[in-house]
């Protein structure tokens, strides 16, 4: 369906925004939201608690919809799973297999070139790459691969391992003797080598009780945050995600943003005092607000060759699919309780830009009404994709540029293709390039 094709008589109309007295905690919050105040961790238990979804949803919408207006933003991009190998045995992991086990693989450089070529050629702007913790590969692996992409498609911005592979990749590197330092020298040798950006996975949720039941062995929350701050002071954007619906309480997710939004005031503040930039009057960086409580320049210019700052661009909810992990036997969550956590995302998280519907995990039809509810993000084209596998899907599981564009108009939203940096795309013919944005 083309964009002109689209008629106005099938947008969906916005939902009312809280009727006044059905629930006059909720109520409270939307006056918060409507000024632009931060809500508090009490504030979010509550509209998990509410039985009004449809007003948290609004809510969220609202704060979208002052942030983004009626654009809707997706990319094409390819994501690459390069080894399934890992020394972990998570139990809501249905990816990893033991070296010796059947299905275990790993890519060779070679693989990766011509994956990387052929992205190109489709028109990729991004490839998205992750894997299991491999326990031989070299650091010279994760360097040549990212040096074998630049060489074959140098356009691509590669987004590339999880807090996780960088702390096992300065371990085996044996990168600078502390830890934090460590972690700075092996993203310093990957940004030589092309990596552009991290990917937001294997945050899980911040809580040390769930990490000890789920993901025992994975780097807990404060080193997966270190890293991330490692990176936002190099200049790497990055992303944050939150897995949940396993064997962690809704309490949990709320104290995983809170946690979210404390670092990324931290790393706002100190750009901001860099750059004499005045905020408001108390601590918090609340992006959301209306119009007039924004300073003009609200965000630094990432890019590590720029010597900018990064920062968290996106929160990603990922709802826990079960099947063929160890933790099979529990439900997953449900469809309401998945667009609820993303409103609630949207509303928390006031000082992250963005907020992700992945179509993958949360199918593209949910991923529509999550367009309605807070997210201006469906992530993109992605092709291949081993982590998880929703309703029986294969790894091949492709969206075209107008599935994507489709799903979008017809949730209400005028659908931008962006990079990574959420920069808009122009494509003239089989060509493309980034409009810069001052
Ligand atoms: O790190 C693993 C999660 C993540 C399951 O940054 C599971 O733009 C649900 O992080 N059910 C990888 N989730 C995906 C990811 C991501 C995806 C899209 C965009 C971006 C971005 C990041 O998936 C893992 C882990 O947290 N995961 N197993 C599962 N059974």
């Amino acid at each position: 369906m083309s964009s002109t094709a689209f008629s106005s008589a099938v947008m969906p109309e916005r939902r009312p925004e809280a009727a006044p007295g059905l629930d006059a905690r909720v109520a409270a919050i939307a006056q918060k939201v409507r000024r632009g105040q931060r809500l508090s961790v009490h504030d979010g238990m509550v509209l998990y608690e509410t039985p009004d979804l449809w007003t948290v949803c609004s809510l969220a919408d609202r704060v979208r919809r002052r942030m983004h207006g009626d654009v809707a933003y997706y990319n094409i991009n390819r994501h690459i799973n390069y080894s399934n190998i890992c020394a972990l045995s998570c139990t809501f992991c249905s990816f990893y297999r033991k070296k010796d086990q059947g299905g275990a693989y790993e890519y060779s450089i070679e693989q990766i070139r011509q994956e990387a070529a052929q992205a190109a050629q489709a028109g990729a702007t991004e490839i998205h790459i992750v894997g299991g913790l491999h326990p031989r590969l070299p650091l010279d692996y994760y360097t040549g691969m990212l040096q074998a992409i630049r060489e074959a498609a140098p356009k691509l911005h590669i987004k590339a391992f999880t807090a996780v592979e960088i702390v096992h990749l300065a371990r085996i590197s044996k990168r600078g003797p502390q830890k934090y330092q460590g972690i700075k020298a092996v993203l310093r040798d990957l940004i030589q080598a092309g990596l552009g950006s991290l990917p937001g996975g294997g945050a899980e949720v911040f809580d040390d009780r769930v990490h000890d039941e789920a993901f025992k062995g994975k780097i807990r929350a404060g080193t997966w945050l270190d890293v991330h701050r490692a990176a936002h002071e190099l200049g790497l954007n990055s992303n944050a995600t939150m897995l949940y619906g396993h064997v962690e309480c809704r309490r949990d997710r709320i104290t995983h943003m809170n946690i979210l939004r404390l670092q990324q005031d931290r790393t706002l503040r100190d750009w901001a005092n860099s750059q004499s930039i005045e905020l408001q009057e108390d601590d918090a960086v609340v992006l959301y607000g209306p119009d007039e409580m924004y300073s003009k320049h609200r965000l630094p210019t990432p890019g590590a060759s720029a010597g900018g700052s990064g920062y968290f661009q996106t929160i990603i909810p990922l709802p826990f699919i079960p099947d063929d992990s160890a933790l099979e036997r529990l439900p997953g969550p449900t469809g309401l309780e998945n667009l609820r956590t993303l409103a609630i995302a949207r509303l928390m998280l006031d000082n992250f830009p963005h907020c992700k519907a992945f179509w993958i995990m949360q199918t593209l039809q949910m991923a529509q009404l999550m367009l309605q509810s807070g997210a201006d993000d469906i992530d993109g084209t992605v092709v291949w994709y081993d982590i998880t596998k929703v309703g029986g899907a294969t790894t091949h599981q492709e969206a075209t540029a107008w599935d994507l564009q489709r799903a979008i108009r017809e949730a209400g939203f005028r659908p931008i293709e962006r990079d990574t940096l959420y920069r808009p795309i122009e494509r003239s013919g089989r060509g493309w390039r980034v409009i810069e944005t001052v």
